[in-house]
């Protein structure tokens, strides 16, 4: 496996960055994570435009162009081989000093990792996941903007730690204000009489890709869409319900807190949406 690094592709045990980068020292930098179905990078140009908006908003400078980045991930893939996998793209704020100030790091540094995913066990596709709410809240948009897909996850991986601790592979996270922002690393919707909601992004949810995806999916397919606020409320009270992300795709949730959604089973409005997502991954994007 050839890892791109700055510049160069590298062997496995050769992709090292130093102990002074201030990604390692304090989570300052952003990440991906972008799926490639049948030699096609799913919607390339969509997560290139989150990873530069991630960048303005923490005054990070990516050290290359657009269509420099897109050749370089797509080099990444075809170095490996990689007809089906998961590419992880990394931007670090780069090496500095032992202090908090970015003025010390001279050069983002850029890493692609190109590998495969494992998605979660095939029968909670085919079952649906049983999911709870769990403590910990989602960061507001005053301190660490959960628009920013940076590398300080400590938020997520702790709920993702009491979900465990509770028997579930996923947790619903709350804002400040108790309405459900999204997972820990997935979007989540809702139908309802033929209606379909998902919490608006100012609720502390990422602009999800796949997230947006099912949206134009939908509105295609007749089914109204509407961004809103959400408690668990309306979630226990849901005809269907299912979570959205780069490697998840479309995952059901038939259980919410011991509360049974719906009929217990994975709804016909979430079939249809995950068939309409097969459908169009592999021709949505950059060939390579
Ligand atoms: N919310 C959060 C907090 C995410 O990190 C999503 C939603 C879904 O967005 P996309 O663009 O993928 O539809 C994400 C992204 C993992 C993992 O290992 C998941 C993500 C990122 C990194 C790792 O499960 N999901």
């Amino acid at each position: 496996m050839k890892i791109y690094l700055d510049g160069a592709f590298v062997d496995r045990e050769d992709a090292k960055i130093s102990v002074f980068d201030h990604g390692l020292l304090y989570g300052d930098g952003i990440f991906e994570g972008i799926r490639v179905y049948k030699k096609c990078v799913y919607r390339l140009d969509e997560h290139l435009e989150r990873l530069w908006h991630s960048a303005k908003d923490i005054l990070l400078t990516i050290p290359m162009t657009v269509k420099e980045m897109e050749e370089a991930i797509c080099e990444s893939c075809r170095v490996n081989a990689i007809e089906d996998g998961y590419i992880r793209l990394v931007v670090t704020r780069g090496k500095g000093d032992l202090g908090l100030s970015p003025n010390s790091c001279p050069r983002a540094s850029v890493i692609i990792i190109a590998d495969t995913i494992r998605l979660y066990p095939e029968e909670h596709y085919s079952e649906g996941l049983s999911i709870v709410t769990v403590p910990t809240r989602r960061s507001g948009p005053a301190a660490l903007n959960p628009a920013v897909k940076s590398l300080n996850y400590l938020n997520n991986i702790l709920a993702k730690m009491e979900a465990a601790q509770n028997g579930a592979l996923e947790a619903i996270m709350l804002n400040d204000q108790g309405f459900v922002a999204e997972c820990t690393g997935d979007n989540i919707f809702i139908i309802h009489k033929g209606i379909l909601y998902t919490p608006d992004v100012a609720n502390g949810a990422l602009r999800g890709i796949t997230r947006g995806a099912v949206m134009e999916l939908a509105e295609a397919a007749g089914i109204p869409v509407k961004e809103c606020n959400l408690t668990r409320h309306e979630i226990w009270n849901a005809d269907e319900c299912f979570l959205t992300g780069t490697a998840a795709e479309l995952i059901p949730v038939v259980k919410l807190d011991g509360r049974v959604i719906g009929s217990g089973k994975p709804g016909a409005v979430t079939k249809q949406l995950h068939a309409a997502f097969h459908e169009e991954v592999s021709t949505r994007g950059s060939m390579l």
